[in-house]
């Protein structure tokens, strides 16, 4: 399987998370990328390439415009503004207040943000704008006639939302490549979103579609970030009613659990038919993940590549999460393993 990673990830280098009250060493962190592709190379999984570079257009046909300008001077206008730290979200548009953004960066990074624990710093654009390339490079290679690529997104995207940012996530991988492969002629495509949190923002960006298929597994909202999204009854609306599927699971899921919701969505995804399907894939559904409360085990990861191949879709499986840097790398090269047969 073709693997298409980007140096370039390194930009993307936050020395602060908002975590527990305190400010703390970041979980998503260039290790991360550092550990996943050593296992690639030392699993041997196949060519590694560099991601061509695409416009923005992919970009815009799934996020706002103002937003995506937002995110490209976000840290200019907050160093300007003479602040000596990242730029973080303290105030948000909450109940019965205006809902718009204002001018000043501190109002607006508010307005954008769906969380305070992911701050923008000096490379985090850049370092966005990679890993879509990364995301788009493997759909590219999807319409080629490929049957499975392994894009090596970091930072991670599938909370970032039609406009907003938050949870690590600045530009949703997964929902530019979904929407690219559309627009490339596809008429259906199926996203199944295997990390640990609720794919909260390609959920937004597809909602109201019926020609996206999503499908979350995930820690129920009620215990799990991103809370206020994600739960069962989220079915979809309007021509997207019935194409969006939640399997939400509580503190201390096994993988005899999981699975069987993993082969609930897979049945699902294979009637609904799709061209191509965009995994999402997170690994901090492992037992020792620092924070997530799921309990799966590295052979599980094995199974896991080996349902998704079952359907027999040309598949791009998208990076996102997972934080136990030791086992990072092998737990997501499992996947692909199991996948590759
Ligand atoms: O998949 N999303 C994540 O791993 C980020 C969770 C952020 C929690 N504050
Ligand atoms: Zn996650």
């Amino acid at each position: 399987m073709r693997v298409i990673y980007s140096e370039h990830h390194r930009l993307r280098d936050a020395k602060t998370e908002l975590y527990g009250g305190e400010l703390v060493q970041p979980f998503e962190r260039p290790s991360r990328a550092d550990m996943v592709i050593k296992a690639v190379r030392n699993f041997g999984l196949g060519e590694i390439n560099e991601p061509a570079s695409f416009a923005i257009d992919p970009v815009l046909a799934v996020h706002d415009a103002d937003f995506v300008s937002f995110l490209e001077t976000a840290w200019d206008e907050w160093r300007q503004a003479g602040y000596a730290g990242e730029a973080m979200a303290t105030v948000w548009p909450a109940r019965r207040m205006q809902c718009r953004p204002p001018r000043f960066i501190e109002g607006k990074i508010g307005y954008y943000a769906l969380a305070a624990e992911t701050t923008i710093t000096e490379g985090t654009w850049r370092a966005a704008l990679a890993s879509k390339d990364v995301a788009l490079t493997g759909a590219r290679g999807l319409l080629d006639g490929e049957g499975g690529i392994f894009s090596l997104c970091r930072p991670p995207g599938h909370h970032a939302a039609r406009d907003m940012f938050g949870g690590y996530c600045f530009l949703n991988n997964a929902a530019i490549a979904a929407q690219y492969l559309r627009d490339q002629g596809a008429e259906r495509v199926a996203i199944l979103d295997v990390d640990f949190h609720h794919g909260n923002g390609t959920q937004d960006i597809f909602y109201e579609r019926a020609d996206v298929l999503f499908c979350s597994l995930h820690g129920d909202p009620e215990d799990a970030f991103p809370h206020f999204l994600g739960y069962a009854d989220e079915t979809g609306s309007g021509a997207g009613q019935g194409y969006n599927r939640n399997y939400p699971m509580p503190p201390g899921t096994l993988f005899s659990q999981w699975q069987e919701a993993l082969a609930d969505a897979l049945a699902h995804i294979g009637t609904f038919s799709p061209q191509y399907l965009v995994v999402s894939l997170g690994v901090d559904t492992f037992e020792n993940d620092p924070i997530s409360f799921f309990k799966l085990t590295t052979p599980d990861y094995l199974t896991i590549g080996e349902m998704i191949d079952t359907l027999g879709i040309p598949t791009l499986f998208v990076l996102e999460g997972g934080y136990d840097i030791d086992e990072v790398g092998i737990n997501a090269v499992n996947v692909l393993k199991g996948f590759e047969g």
